[in-house]
């Protein structure tokens, strides 16, 4: 069986033949329609065994094991939900004869055709439980290793994700398909695919399906900048036409050999065919591919949230990031009292408000007595998901609601927030790096918070230490300079400042602030709040977190983009 680490070394060094079509080759070999594909495969066994032989011989270095339509929800279509393990452990023995240790067997998962919630009315947890009940049949028959393929909705495509790594440690690819408008059918770009995916743990990513091969490579050159793995293709024969009734592809294999190279040098590293592709495309490919390397992963260090339909990019020479802070109990009694009762419409209102006045991400927050934090959170972030289209900062404090909230958000989120409190290190750091979130980081330990900036510092490179053990890299965390009040200590701005300053300058990573603190006690709060916020952006702040229906404020954040040259030719200003 393949591991991690060696997957991602010999993808680096090698490009991987995947196989071709399987379905449409069944069907050249007598499949009717409207059977189910994997029980005619396992009671026609040498028609299966013949089309993976014949790609093993023409070069594939993986096999896909016949099961696309093997999970319990599909196989219920034909009444064969029960038989879910046996007919996947079945499935992938054949394939596994058939490779004859020549190559490898990938255990391939596909779609079940339902919509989670708020799209459909599937839960995320029902998805993630089909998944691995198909990937137990999978491990049993002895695959290598995992390809989720022709994932529609990213949603759907994590749940299958996290059924594999919940499973075993087997490498696992994510294939996604985008159509003409190059966005999934639920409105996924494939940058934010490429991100979503990869911080969650995908071995690979890439596309496959739907479009012919010209697309397909618009969409791979558009993923490799943000790629930190390999990346997958597997165009069909060209574009699908329907002629009398039947879907013809109409490329041949040199055509579609031809494509090979661009492919490589577009930043594909494991490349195949989809539907209407057939061993001698294969042959094709192995021709075209022979002597050519891999391009290495070159992607620049850069800060990202993702929703299920954007990416919100971080950092230096980019406009100041407002994390909307409306969505929080604290002091609003409206809420309060709605969260209580289990409504919504606050919410909604909430969220609307900041969006329209220019949020760029909203920050969610339920903790307070009398409900239940986790409940309300996963609702609301299903709620948020549906309206919003912003990345959601998750912020509590409990291990068990983060970990409900980042596993039901369809993105890559940020984490509010994980500080040197041990319980804070031991509890909530490893959950948010178990999804790939990005967190802020609080310069602040068991002690309380430092007042001086050089002890601040101190606790973020801590902090940072024990990250990197997680796998996390400078420019997934963003530091929260802390700011104090200044009516009680003078310094408190000018520290917090510094430690801003020292992120952006020294250290490299993303900062944010907090600003009603450091005016508490002070009269026209609203000047002192803002003048801090422009000083923060000349010392390279990153984001804050602040009310954006706030006009003032948005108005000199707006106008220190342009001071500080973070509003390229003054656009978002004028706009
Ligand atoms: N591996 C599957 C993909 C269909 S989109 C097949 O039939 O080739």
């Amino acid at each position: 069986r393949m591991d991690r680490g060696l997957f991602c070394e010999n993808t680096s060094r090698k490009v991987f033949l995947l196989d071709g079509a399987t379905g449409t080759e069944l069907q050249k070999r007598g499949m009717p329609a409207g059977v189910c594909p994997e029980l005619w495969a396992i009671e026609n066994p040498k028609a299966l065994m013949g089309i993976q032989e014949a790609y093993a011989g023409a070069g594939s270095d993986i096999i896909y094991t016949c099961t696309f339509g093997a999970n319990r929800i599909k196989l219920d279509e034909f009444g064969l939900g029960d038989r879910t393990v046996e007919m996947n452990k079945r499935l992938a023995q054949i394939s596994r004869q058939a490779a004859g240790g020549k190559c490898l067997v990938a255990g391939d998962l596909a779609s079940t055709g339902r919509f989670l919630r708020p799209l459909g009315d599937m839960a995320f947890e029902e998805c993630v439980n089909v998944y691995k009940e198909q990937v137990k049949g999978l491990l049993e028959g002895g695959v290598d290793m995992f390809v989720i393929e022709t994932m529609l909705d990213i949603q759907e495509a994590r749940a299958a994700l996290i059924a594999v790594k919940e499973s075993c440690e087997l490498p696992v690819c994510v294939s996604m398909s985008f159509d003409e408008s190059k966005r999934t059918l639920t409105g996924t770009d494939p940058v934010t695919a490429l991100i979503t995916l990869q911080s969650l743990g995908a071995d690979a990513v890439g596309c496959n399906c739907s479009t012919g091969p010209r697309l397909m490579l618009e969409i791979i050159s558009m993923m490799k900048p943000y790629a930190r793995i390999p990346l997958m293709a597997k165009p069909n024969a060209g574009l699908p036409r329907l002629v009398d009734g039947s879907t013809v592809f109409d490329m041949g294999a040199e055509e579609f050999g031809t494509y090979a190279e661009d492919f490589i040098k577009a930043g594909v590293s494991l490349l195949g065919g989809c539907c209407g592709t057939s061993p001698e495309y294969i042959k094709e490919l192995h021709h075209k591919c022979s002597g050519l390397k891999p391009m290495p992963v070159d992607c620049k260090p850069y800060s990202a949230l993702t929703s299920s339909s954007k990416t919100a990019f971080l950092g230096a020479g980019l406009p100041v990031a407002v994390v909307g802070e409306r969505i929080n109990p604290t002091g609003k009694k409206k809420l309060k009292e709605e969260l209580r009762q289990g409504l919504t419409g606050e919410v909604r209102r909430l969220a609307a408000e900041q969006i329209e006045n220019g949020a760029h991400v909203l920050d969610v927050n339920v903790g307070m007595p009398g409900i239940d934090e986790k409940e309300t959170m996963v609702k609301l972030i299903e709620l948020l998901t549906g309206m919003a289209g912003l990345p959601l900062c998750l912020d509590s404090s409990s291990p068990e609601v983060l970990e409900a909230a980042l596993r039901v958000y369809p993105g890559r989120a940020l984490v509010n927030s994980i500080s040197l409190e041990k319980v804070k290190l031991e509890r909530l750091l490893p959950v948010a790096a178990k999804y790939g979130a990005m967190f802020i980081l609080l310069p602040l330990s068991d002690d309380g918070v430092p007042e001086c900036s050089e002890e601040r510092c101190g606790i973020v490179e801590e902090v940072f230490r024990e990250a990197v053990r997680y796998g996390y890299r400078k420019e997934d965390i963003v530091v929260d300079g802390l700011v104090m009040t200044v009516s009680s200590n003078q310094q408190a701005a000018m520290e917090t400042l510094k430690v801003i300053e020292w992120c952006s300058r020294d250290f490299g990573c993303a900062t944010i602030v907090g600003l009603s603190n450091v005016s508490f006690g002070l009269p026209e709060r609203g000047w002192v709040n803002t003048a801090f916020l422009a000083m923060a952006i000349d010392r390279g702040l990153t984001m804050t977190i602040a009310n954006p229906s706030s006009e003032v404020l948005m108005s000199i954040k707006m106008a220190c983009d342009v001071l500080t040259m973070r509003d390229a030719n003054s656009m978002g200003y004028i706009s």
